[in-house]
């Protein structure tokens, strides 16, 4: 009989759960959460009492629904501290993404909510088949962005040798990898395709030179052709993870070996689908917006987060026994925010930034492309105004490299900018059309 791989479960009493216990522990949990937040932050306690909701008079998990919504806009409303339910001398740890305009979205973590974060990470590795035996070849980038330190602290819960290597300087880290020996790669799934090319550029060949089995690749949008491009350049087996900063990062969910699905720990986050428009609630099988409730965050929790994702959801026994919620690949955002380089960027942030600049018409165009293993490409096509063209070409070179490097301050975006002549975009007649995406990112 062929050899059916068994499934590696981090946290067998919670992830394989019946269905109606978890129910009873998500309730609990919620209620405690709901109580914490309305003792703490004045933005919940409105939510609840216009809901006429009293925490500790809710009596299933189904009433959540008489509660709002919490939204990007609202954590920027709160900027930077105005949703944490303790003082900041009990916050160990604040990581951040790129909010809607200007300021960044925050999350903060208490000593607690680091070891949920460990725990979350701790099944996503084991999900993927990684062990304490493992060399785990960590190129997320370190810093404020989540995924480097989430993926480190998960790396460490189960005991495995993490290599904290981050993003960039890839030649350096083709020779790491072989000389280390590692056999896990966690990064983007673009920069794993970049690495593959910077190995054969390097005359390396990694199926053979490499040790790498497993690869958990996520924090943007990839199709199934990059999957199958990956484990077929780098002769390994790819997961895809999902999470977002305001929840806790990675985690969120994974890819068990089935690949039929992503797992959503949910004794630590609820799920439900909203109808993008009107936010009332759909069923699990219906596409709509993936809406998340903390039931374990301290610091900060979150009831009802829109993240703008467009997911399915299913929560049938999975094949490798997990009885916790999968949700599908993500299929496209309800809002306009672009994942470049896995950085999160909206259009108007970059508009802020390049109309800013002098001698700039308010005319712009953004386009975005994937080249075949490379790193996501953003041009920005702007207009010069008759004064600034008048100045001559050296002058208009020099406003594209202002534009190009106050991008990168700001954003943290790199772009190619080209500052065009007088008139030389199309007028629109109607909403004007500003981003092409030639990624193809959706099928
Ligand atoms: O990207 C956290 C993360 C780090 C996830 C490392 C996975 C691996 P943010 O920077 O806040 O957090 O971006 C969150 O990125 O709302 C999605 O739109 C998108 N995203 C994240 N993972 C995936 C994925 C991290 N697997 C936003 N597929 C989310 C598609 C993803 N989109």
């Amino acid at each position: 009989m062929a050899k059916r791989k068994t499934a590696r479960i981090w946290n067998r009493e919670m992830e394989t759960m019946p269905r109606k216990t978890l129910q009873k522990l998500q309730l609990e949990r919620l209620k405690q959460t709901l109580e914490r937040v309305y003792n703490t932050v004045p933005f919940y306690r409105k939510m609840l009492d216009d809901a006429r909701l009293k925490p500790a008079a809710v009596k299933s998990l189904a009433e959540l629904d008489r509660l709002g919504f919490t939204t990007k806009q609202d954590l920027r409303d709160h900027y930077p501290f105005g949703m944490l339910t303790v003082p900041l001398d009990q916050v160990v740890r604040i990581h951040a993404s790129s909010g809607t305009t200007g300021k960044p979205t925050v999350g903060a973590y208490n000593k607690n909510d680091l070891a949920v974060w460990a725990e979350a990470m701790a099944r996503v590795y084991f999900a993927a088949g990684v062990t304490k035996k493992d060399i785990v070849h960590n190129a997320y980038g370190y810093g404020l962005f989540t995924g480097g330190l989430g993926f480190h602290i998960g790396a460490e819960k189960i005991g495995a040798t993490v290599i904290p290597i981050s993003g960039g300087l890839s030649k350096r880290q083709i020779t790491l990898m072989e000389d280390f020996g590692a056999t896990v790669l966690t990064c983007t799934p673009s920069y794993a395709l970049v690495l593959a090319e910077t190995a054969s550029e390097a005359g390396v060949d990694f199926r053979s030179r490499m040790k790498v089995r497993v690869g958990i690749f996520g924090a943007e949008p990839w199709t199934e052709e990059m999957r199958r491009e990956a484990q077929e350049r780098m002769n390994l087996e790819a997961f895809d993870i999902y999470g977002l900063t305001e929840i806790i990062g990675p985690g969120v969910s994974i890819e068990c070996p089935e690949h039929n699905g992503l797992h959503i720990p949910e004794d630590h986050f609820l799920a439900q689908l909203v109808d993008p428009d009107t936010g009332e609630p759909l069923p699990d099988d219906a596409t709509g917006e993936l809406v998340i409730t903390t039931l374990t965050k301290e610091a900060m929790p979150m009831l009802r987060y829109r993240t703008r994702d467009r997911v399915t959801l299913t929560r049938e026994k999975c094949a490798c026994g997990r009885t916790m919620a999968r949700m599908s690949k993500v299929q496209g955002r309800t809002d306009d925010m672009l994942v470049v380089r896995g950085v999160n960027v909206f259009p108007s942030q970059i508009e802020q930034v390049v109309l800013a600049t002098e001698g700039i018409a308010p005319h712009y165009l953004l386009v975005l492309d994937r080249p075949k293993n490379e790193l996501d490409i953003l041009e920005i096509w702007t207009e010069a105004t008759p004064e600034l063209w008048g100045l001559g070409t050296e002058m208009v070179q020099r406003i594209e490299e202002r534009i190009g490097n106050d991008l990168r301050e700001t954003l943290g975006l790199s772009a190619n900018v080209s500052v065009l002549r007088p008139y030389a975009i199309q007028r629109s007649e109607g909403k004007a059309k500003r981003v092409i995406d030639k990624r193809e990112l959706v099928k």
